[in-house]
């Protein structure tokens, strides 16, 4: 198996360990976190330091990392960290949970988490370090951008399109062909049945704009 180095040992670093450890593509080295507890553990895996470490442990021969810091509304710290990740040269592989469902002629782009019992039906297209997460299902020919979060059970119908650095909410429905634009936040458990310009924040069932999104 090839090694990986993970950066965050949060909640969704917790997701993540399960699904690398499912695929059995990788060996996790450790995890990389802001303050560095000498002996902390997750799930097993070591807490090696902060981030000043990366360099030494792609030195060492670790060409792999994933970021396993997640984003709810705003991924600047992933956008951060992925710069980051590049510049020293890490190789930033996908990481899909053994128990996701992924069809045919998907293009996937690099870093991204698919979670379990997600489901990425035919034809469709994942930016780089999109979050498709737990249970999320995404319907034949949808494109969802790079860096956006798809969050937990949430329900994407076919040939929908979703831009760069949106969230859209824990149990959404967005309805087939709808276009939603970069920078949104989608409520949880909203049902989103028309178009959604960029920079908006919206929620409720039917979504409706409820002000800018920073
Ligand atoms: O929505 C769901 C199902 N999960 C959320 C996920 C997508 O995003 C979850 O509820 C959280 O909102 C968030 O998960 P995350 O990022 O794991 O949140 P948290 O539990 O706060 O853990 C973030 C970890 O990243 C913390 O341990 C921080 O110390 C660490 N961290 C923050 N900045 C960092 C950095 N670690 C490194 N290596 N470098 C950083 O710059």
């Amino acid at each position: 198996m090839e090694k990986i180095v993970l950066i965050g040992a949060g909640g969704h670093a917790l997701g993540v360990i399960d699904s690398i450890q499912s695929c059995q593509k990788f060996e996790i080295v450790g995890i990389t976190e802001l303050d560095y507890v000498a002996g902390k553990k997750v799930l097993g895996y070591g807490i090696i330091g902060n981030d000043d470490v990366l360099k030494s442990v792609f030195d060492s021969g670790v060409k792999n990392a994933f970021i396993a810091v997640g984003s709810i509304g705003n991924p600047s710290l992933r956008i951060k960290l992925y710069y980051m990740l590049k510049r020293q040269g890490f190789a930033l592989p996908a990481i899909i949970d053994h128990s996701s469902n992924i069809g045919s002629d998907i293009l996937l782009g690099e870093g991204i988490y698919a979670g379990k019992n997600t489901v990425i039906n035919a034809g469709s297209t994942i930016g780089d370090m999109a979050i498709i997460n737990t249970g999320a299902i995404l319907e034949h020919g949808c494109c969802i951008e790079e860096f956006t979060h798809i969050g937990p059970g949430a329900v994407i119908c076919g040939n929908v399109k979703i831009g760069a650095r949106t969230h859209i909410g824990a149990n959404s429905t967005v309805i087939q062909g709808v276009t939603i634009g970069d920078n949104c936040l989608i409520g949880a458990g909203s049902v989103v049945a028309g178009d959604v310009a960029s920079k908006v924040v919206a929620y409720g069932n039917p979504c409706k704009r409820v002000r800018n999104n920073a």
